[in-house]
């Protein structure tokens, strides 16, 4: 397979790229040293091309964070708010179903519900968002709600097991879980800048318990903080054994780290250079999740429509009101049309696929 390839080192991945052989750790560190993002997005690009073809996936959906206080206040987060504070905030039930029901006409497939750890509401304030969610919503709208960290902290709060608690939010009509949480599996990490929350054991086992009732689950990587190149390939390596394990993860979403607002705002934050690169490597990686997904209210409409030629096939979707990147200084749009995302791909070259949360295709825009 002929690679335009400028760094020597690449030369023996390459080889392994082309005749889809597995990369290994070392083989990731050499990627992250490389700065060939031109070699690296042409492997990716390859790998990507195998499984999809020319087609890039988007969808309309809408995001609900139904509160922001939080008892796990993680350093990296301008989003969460304690009880009583400033600027802290709850919906209610109603409130919450008004705003799924408002997505229907736009043509939403999904709602993606994700919020804070709020102290006070009960583990059935959940079951009763999911079961009227579901009761009012079209059988087409998917319900991809609650994080793993989520899912920890309700069978904290109910003293079931996160096994029960998956199997209660399932019967009452939750359909898949998003990737959030994850942020990187290292306890330095972890001890540093989100101590409270989830470990990367128990979101590993979190997800596969969900894989194993049939829940669909994405998966992600919080990066561009204070995480160390080797932590970042050993996080992908954990989630592609995983994989293999349970094979539920659909997309793979890498998560740029906005600084504005939290308490490692002496951050730089991501460049473009890095979230290209990321998302490529995470291509040639994680050799077993079938989607690699680049949000683009993270890393900007640019970045999201250039990676789409450097292994992503997938731009996410419509979004509306997101609020947890927004408050820590994202500067990309708060909505897209479904036309905005059909001709940034048509642009580039790629067939656009309306799918839902589950990637079943809705429609393909492959005309006029
Ligand atoms: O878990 C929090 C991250 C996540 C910041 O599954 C931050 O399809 C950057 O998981 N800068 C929530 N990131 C968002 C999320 C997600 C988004 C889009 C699609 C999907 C999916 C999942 O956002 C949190 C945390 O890891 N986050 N603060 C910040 N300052
Ligand atoms: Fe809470 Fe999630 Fe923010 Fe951490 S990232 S403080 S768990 S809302």
């Amino acid at each position: 397979m002929p690679f335009y390839i400028t760094d020597p080192a690449l030369k023996p991945i390459s080889t392994k790229v082309a005749a889809g052989e597995r990369l290994s750790r070392e083989d990731g560190l050499t990627l992250y040293a490389s700065d060939d993002l031109i070699g690296i997005g042409q492997m990716a690009d390859h790998v990507r091309r195998r499984t999809n073809g020319d087609l890039v996936y988007f969808m309309v959906n809408r995001h609900i964070n139904p509160t922001n206080i939080c008892e796990n206040r993680c350093k990296f987060c301008a989003f969460s708010r304690s009880k009583g504070q400033d600027g802290a905030y709850e919906m209610t039930l109603d409130e919450i179903v008004k705003a799924a029901e408002e997505a229907v006409p736009e043509g939403a497939y999904e709602v993606h519900i994700v919020g804070g750890l709020h102290p006070d509401w009960p583990f059935e304030f959940y079951i009763d968002m999911v079961s009227r969610l579901r009761a009012a919503l079209p059988p087409h709208v998917i319900i991809q709600a609650f994080t793993a960290v989520e899912i920890e902290f309700y069978a904290q709060i109910s003293g079931l097991t996160t096994l029960e608690v998956l199997r209660q939010l399932k019967d009452a009509g939750l359909d898949a879980l998003p990737g959030g949480g994850a942020e990187i599996f290292s306890e330095r990490t972890r001890a540093a800048a989100w101590d409270k929350k989830t470990a990367a054991d128990d979101w590993l086992r979190i997800h596969g318990e969900a894989h194993s009732l049939g829940i669909k689950t994405n998966c992600t990587m919080l990066y561009g903080h204070i995480e160390t190149l080797e932590e970042r390939i050993d996080h992908l390596i954990r989630l592609r054994e995983q994989q293999d394990k349970s094979g539920g993860f659909l997309a793979f979403i890498p998560l740029a780290f906005h600084p504005l607002n939290t308490e490692l705002s002496d951050l730089p934050g991501t460049t473009g250079f890095d979230d290209l690169k990321t998302l490529a490597i995470a291509r040639l990686m994680l050799d077993n999740i079938p989607h690699i997904k680049a949000f683009w209210i993270m890393v900007g409409l640019k970045v999201a429509q250039l990676s789409t030629v450097f292994g992503v096939d997938d731009i996410d979707g419509t979004v509306v009101e997101e609020r947890i990147t927004h408050m820590a200084g994202a500067a990309t749009p708060e909505a897209l049309t479904k036309s905005d995302l059909i001709g940034m791909i048509r642009e580039t070259g790629h067939v656009p696929v309306e799918r839902d949360t589950l990637y079943n295709v809705v429609r393909v825009y492959d005309g006029a």
